[in-house]
């Protein structure tokens, strides 16, 4: 073997150990670096888990409020549905709160009426169910809607209640229609004791439903509600503006017309 080979191996091996080798110091340093691009990718994880869970909270608000919105308006615009013109069906608005309403259809029994309600000559068949029969006694044709420890409550006449929605910050019930000393003003807002007073002369309800976040996400400490909630009328429902907090929220409005009023 040729001596300067060997000795060339040898310097070529000490080169390389000493290239490969790390020190203390350029290990702490490693360890640093590698800790911070870690904290980094964490923290953009755990901040898009956040992001992502607030979407999702306001999005089950969302369609909370917007369901239980549907519900009470398709529902309200058959009060005073009365066929028959004898029933009684109507409203009955709650003379002091605004946070509960009563109304009432006429829209079941015409099986068991006596008459042929649907003109095919055969008296009181099953499918006549669909008919008014002249009251409103059945459990559908009577109905409450009302606040209860935030949530929206419906109650049938029978005393059935159902949760309509939770997580509800404000339930909010207006009525309007003829002014009983003029009647040319036929969109005339009453207070709840003349709604009370004059339930014939409603034709439209302003529903307003302000509801919450459920659980409060981490990542809402960046929002603050400080929106004064006030409805279609002007009337300041919810004031967020003297004690804002973190909380997400929405409002829904509808003018829920009843087209059965007035017509007997
Ligand atoms: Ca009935
Ligand atoms: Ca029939
Ligand atoms: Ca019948
Ligand atoms: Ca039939």
């Amino acid at each position: 073997m040729n001596l300067k080979k060997v000795q060339a191996g040898l310097k070529g091996a000490r080169q390389m150990s000493s290239n490969t080798g790390f020190t203390l110091i350029e290990l702490m340093i490693a360890i640093a670096i590698f800790s911070l691009v870690i904290a980094g990718v964490m923290g953009a994880f755990w901040e898009q888990l956040r992001s992502h869970n607030t979407q999702q909270q306001i999005l089950g608000m969302q369609q909370n409020a917007r369901a239980a919105m549907y519900y009470i308006a398709t529902e309200m615009r058959m009060a005073g549905y009365d066929p028959s013109g004898t029933s009684g069906a109507g409203l009955d608005p709650d003379a002091a709160v605004r946070t509960t309403t009563t109304f009432s259809m006429d829209i079941t029994g015409g099986e068991g009426d006596g008459r042929d309600n649907d003109e095919d000559g055969t008296f009181d068949e099953a499918d006549e169910a669909i008919y008014g029969n002249g009251d409103t006694l059945a459990d559908n044709e009577e109905i409450t809607y009302a606040m209860n420890t935030g949530q929206i409550i419906r109650t049938d006449q029978a005393g059935n209640d159902q949760v309509l929605a939770d997580n509800i910050d404000v339930l909010d019930f207006v009525y309007h229609g003829i002014n009983p000393v003029d009647p040319t003003d036929t969109f005339f807002r009453f207070d709840e004791a003349g709604a009370a007073a004059n339930p014939g002369n409603i034709r439209a309800v302003n529903v307003t439903i302000i509801a919450r976040i459920g659980v409060v996400p981490v990542a809402s400490y960046k929002v603050q509600d400080d929106t004064q909630y006030r409805n279609m009328d002007g009337d300041m429902l919810l004031n967020m503006q003297l004690a804002p907090d973190n909380v997400r929220r929405i409002m829904l409005q509808k003018t829920v017309k009843l087209r059965n009023m007035g017509l007997n």
